[in-house]
């Protein structure tokens, strides 16, 4: 058995890349560190608590990741703080986690010679013009907007710089947005299908023109293990699965129908400051070097995707009930 560190385990994406790990690589033996923040729900993980190991901890704490790190083959890092809304309101949460936690995972990593596989976002890149005929890819130049992604940019630049200047074994991922079972209602897909579940509208930032590449986050797990399994140690990795769509015409538009409410039953509300406009991945070198191919494309494999994660929520009001009250406190509160 090879042994796994999965940071953020009980976050959204990295609590479904333990089941799929599980479930798709049982060769692997899971360790978990999660500081469980408001992000972090341990429930994610209760069909698996009994074959995974589970810490509690902060990936700052240096004392444990060392001695973790220690004890594994490889780690898996996506713990972070990952909103870009809660960024604009306390950035100090976003430099710690996502600075200084990274930076105790690369000591530890480099201290014990064990691989890491560092995730991060398309984010880092900035953004596109709505008609640019350009994709971000693994050369395009970091231009970061927000707190949040600019600790991102931070972290994947540190990565490189262990790399290269102390031979640490590191792959680096920057994938787009992710939806799919156990995502926080704080964000966008979840927000809207809960919303519409309690009968309120959908609320859409500012004229709902922005882009995003919209990945079902098994996708996004299938091809870190492709990287952890081929990737060039140094290299990184653009995962997207050309699944572009506007906020407001397709994606609000798509769940409202799907959840059998007219098309236009949704209201604007204020914009996020510095809200990026477009977003747009060219993950030709992941599907060229390593072979990967997302299972839900196009807009039919969106729609399969969305109608899943509509049905998970709809049969789960136990798991995001205790979190939607609060979050769209805060969310009125900034005029969202
Ligand atoms: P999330 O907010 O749902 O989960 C983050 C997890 O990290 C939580 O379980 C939280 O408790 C844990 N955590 C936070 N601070 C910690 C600390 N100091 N020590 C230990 N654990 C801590 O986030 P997510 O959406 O699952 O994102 C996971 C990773 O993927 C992040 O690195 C994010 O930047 C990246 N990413 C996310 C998306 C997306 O669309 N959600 C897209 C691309 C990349
Ligand atoms: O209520 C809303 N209405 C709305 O129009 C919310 C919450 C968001 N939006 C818009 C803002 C964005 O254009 O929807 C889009 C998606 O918003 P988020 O879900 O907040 O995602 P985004 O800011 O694009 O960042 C996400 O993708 C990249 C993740 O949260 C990051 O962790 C990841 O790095």
């Amino acid at each position: 058995m090879k042994k796994m560190l999965v940071t953020g385990g009980a976050g959204f994406i990295g609590s479904n890349f333990v089941h799929y790990t599980l479930k798709n690589h049982p060769d692997y033996q899971v360790t978990v560190i999660d500081k469980l923040t408001y992000a972090g729900n341990p429930a994610n993980l209760s069909a698996v608590l009994d074959k995974i190991e589970f810490v509690t901890g902060d990936i700052c704490d240096a004392e444990l990741i060392d001695r973790l790190v220690a004890d594994t083959d490889i780690v898996v890092h996506f713990a972070a703080e990952s909103h870009n809304d809660n960024s604009l309101k306390d950035p100090y949460p976003f430099v710690e986690t996502n600075i200084i936690g990274t930076f105790r995972i690369l000591e530890a990593v480099r201290n014990h010679g064990k691989r890491l596989h560092h995730i991060s976002t398309d984010e880092v890149f900035g953004d596109l013009e709505l008609d640019d005929p350009n994709r971000f890819k693994e050369t395009t130049p970091y231009n970061p907007s927000s707190p949040y992604s600019a600790t991102k940019a931070g972290s994947d630049h540190l990565v490189r710089a262990w790399i290269r200047s102390f031979g640490v074994q590191a792959t680096i991922s920057n994938c787009s947005n992710n939806y799919g079972p156990f995502q926080h209602v704080e964000k966008f897909i979840p927000r809207q299908i809960t919303e519409i579940l309690e009968d309120r509208q959908p609320k859409l930032y500012g004229t709902g023109e922005n882009v995003r590449d919209w990945i079902h986050v098994d996708d996004h797990n299938s091809a870190v293990h492709l990287i952890i399994e081929k990737g060039k140690i140094g290299d990184t990795y653009i995962i997207g699965a050309d699944n572009d769509h506007t906020n407001n015409k397709m994606v609000i538009e798509m769940i409202l129908e799907l959840m059998g409410k007219p098309r236009d039953w949704y209201e604007h509300v204020n914009d996020r400051p510095g809200h990026d406009l477009r977003y747009a991945m060219d993950s030709s070198k992941l599907h060229s070097e390593l072979g990967w191919e997302p299972q839900f494309t196009d807009n039919n494999g969106m729609e399969r995707g969305l109608q899943e994660t509509i049905d998970w929520y709809k049969a789960n009001p136990d798991w995001w009930k205790p979190q939607k009250a609060e979050t769209e406190a805060k969310y009125k509160a900034a005029g969202h």
